[in-house]
């Protein structure tokens, strides 16, 4: 498969400058991200997805329903990725065929329009990110657009109609709606936490967590991405600690963060097609906010 598909939509049209730099560099404010008890102590079916600095290596068996997702990053690298669902009418040789001409986006993929599953995000490098996630049947694409890993298919078989399946308790509530973070106007708290991470929005969103230099305003951050999607500053500020990645609208999920205190930005990378693939970032959706 390919390293440079769909990175015009899934990053935005000047973002490749960030694929290139920040996530080969240090970071500079990384914090360990480690999950331990928490959701992982509820009755969910289980899913791993792991991942090395090449490709990702997706769970077999898998049925729909709700699920605790464990992205392991075994690699050296950083991860960002997101999960989009093959519409059923693209075959499997024209799927195979797509990927064999990574230099072109196939007619399908349609950001807007395909379902997005807000997986857990942002495993450090040796450690793993962990979320109860809904999921449904069909073939779902793991995608990196940042550090360009080989994109690899993920398929769900129909799950068994049941019982609905029980909320895990949430310790901090976050929508996404455009182009803003609600939920996270008063401190959150530092340690285990489960946060439940709903769109609430007419577009698709993801979160991304932030740590940031003490002071850094709104204003001041999305400047600093601004630069670095353009080759300016400082790549190595961008290093989210957890997350989220893009979710449709309408979806709930609910992933558990280890932060230890101190101040953060919730930020959104996802593009806006409308506005030249433009991250929903430089368009304001970003919340500074402390952990305490
Ligand atoms: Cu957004």
């Amino acid at each position: 498969m390919n390293r440079r598909l769909f990175l015009r939509q899934a990053t935005g049209a000047t973002a490749l400058a960030l694929g290139a730099t920040a996530l080969s560099r240090r970071p500079l404010f990384a914090q360990a991200a480690t999950a331990t008890a928490g959701l992982a102590s509820l009755d969910f079916p289980r899913v791993t997805i792991s991942v090395d600095d090449t490709g990702f290596t997706a769970p077999t068996g898998s049925t729909a329903g709700r699920v605790l997702m464990t992205v392991e990053n075994t690699g050296t690298q950083p991860l960002h990725f997101f999960a989009i669902r093959v519409p059923d009418e693209v075959s499997d040789a024209q799927f195979a065929a797509d990927m064999a001409t990574p230099e072109a986006e196939p007619a399908w993929f349609d950001m807007t329009k395909l379902p997005m599953l807000g997986n857990p995000d942002w495993p450090s490098p040796g450690g793993r990110a962990q979320g109860v996630i809904d999921v449904t049947a069909g073939r779902w694409m793991l995608v990196d657009p940042l550090g360009g890993r080989d994109v690899a298919l993920w398929t769900v078989g129909a799950g068994e109609t049941g019982a609905p399946a029980q909320e895990p308790a949430a310790d901090v509530e976050v929508g996404l709606i455009e182009m803003d973070f609600t939920g996270l106007d008063q401190p959150v708290p530092a340690g285990q936490s489960i946060w439940k991470i709903s769109n609430q929005g007419a577009l698709e969103h993801e979160l991304a967590l932030l740590p940031i230099p003490a002071g850094t305003s709104k204003e001041n951050l999305i400047q600093m991405i601004g630069d670095m999607l353009q080759g300016k500053g400082d790549p190595s500020m961008f290093a989210p600690v957890g997350g989220q990645g893009i979710a449709s609208k309408g979806v709930t999920s609910w992933q558990q963060f280890d932060l230890t205190a101190g101040p953060y930005a919730a930020v959104c990378m996802s593009p806006s097609p409308g506005d030249d693939f433009k991250p929903h970032a430089l368009m304001g959706m970003v919340k500074v906010f402390t952990v305490e």
